[in-house]
């Protein structure tokens, strides 16, 4: 498929070999502070489909939310990876306030109610991200191993982490990003960030993206009942999982 976003071979060699790839930009700096300034004012301020979190899958009830996540920056570089049809699964919005939590390494399949674990995310930043501010860190090649996590040291934001006795940090890469830019990786590519030590806001989102042969536990913690999953290449050519249209206002 011919796309003007397609990857290169040099470039699809990387992620194979690295398990990320990046960054990129999507959105040019100018148009990215509307966007903000709406998901700040009409998004984080109101419930989303999940009763418990307005972070989480706010694709489904917000046209601004689904644009950024399903832009064609994004998803044709995804198509280029994992080929022609596409689902957007899961979408957070993960924010840190200055002095917010460490989030420790880990494997994103540790954690994720799909089977077989297969997926491809784009984390967006919608702040300037800086290494002050907690950057996502990521190790290049820790996609080859699956590692064994255990419950989480105290003090950090997720309750379970990759064992830190398993691996070494020693060539970690630090994703600056401006306001509209992302990068790629797989679901076993170990990545962490820093406590927020700036008097920044850090928040970008994670867009998360699978293969219609994937099973979803739609129902499941972190997903939450009336979840739904929307095509944003190709078609859902197997009707495994509850999908919906793409949202036209919000
Ligand atoms: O935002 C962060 O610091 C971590 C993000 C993350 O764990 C993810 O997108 O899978």
């Amino acid at each position: 498929m011919s796309d003007s976003h397609s990857l290169s071979p040099a470039e699809i060699a990387f992620f194979h070999q690295n398990g990320y790839l990046g960054p990129f930009a999507a959105v040019p700096l100018g148009e990215m502070a509307a966007i903000v300034a709406h998901i700040d004012a009409h998004v984080l301020t109101k419930d989303g489909p999940n009763p418990q979190t307005r972070l989480q899958s706010r694709h489904m009830d917000s046209k601004v939310v689904f644009d950024l996540a399903s832009h064609p920056a994004i998803i044709g570089r995804m198509a280029s990876l994992y080929g022609p049809d596409l689902v957007l699964w899961a979408t957070n919005f993960f924010n840190k306030e200055p002095g917010g939590k460490e989030i420790p390494w880990h494997q994103d399949l540790n954690y994720w109610p799909i089977e077989p674990v297969l997926n491809i995310s784009a984390w967006v930043a919608l702040d300037d991200v800086r290494v002050d501010n907690s950057c996502v860190q990521i190790l290049p090649g820790s996609h080859k191993k699956v590692l064994p996590h255990i419950p989480s040291r105290d003090g950090m934001a997720f309750s379970e982490e990759a064992d830190p006795s398993a691996f070494s940090t020693e060539r970690l890469v630090n994703m600056e990003l401006k306001p509209g830019e992302f990068f790629l990786f797989n679901e076993k590519l170990l990545h962490h960030s820093e406590p927020n030590r700036s008097s920044r806001r850090r928040l970008g989102m994670s867009v998360r993206v699978t293969l219609p042969i994937v099973k979803i536990e739609q129902d499941r913690s972190p997903l939450h009942p009336g979840h739904c999953a929307i095509v944003v290449r190709g078609q859902d050519t197997m009707g495994f999982n509850r999908t919906m249209s793409a949202p036209t206002a919000g």
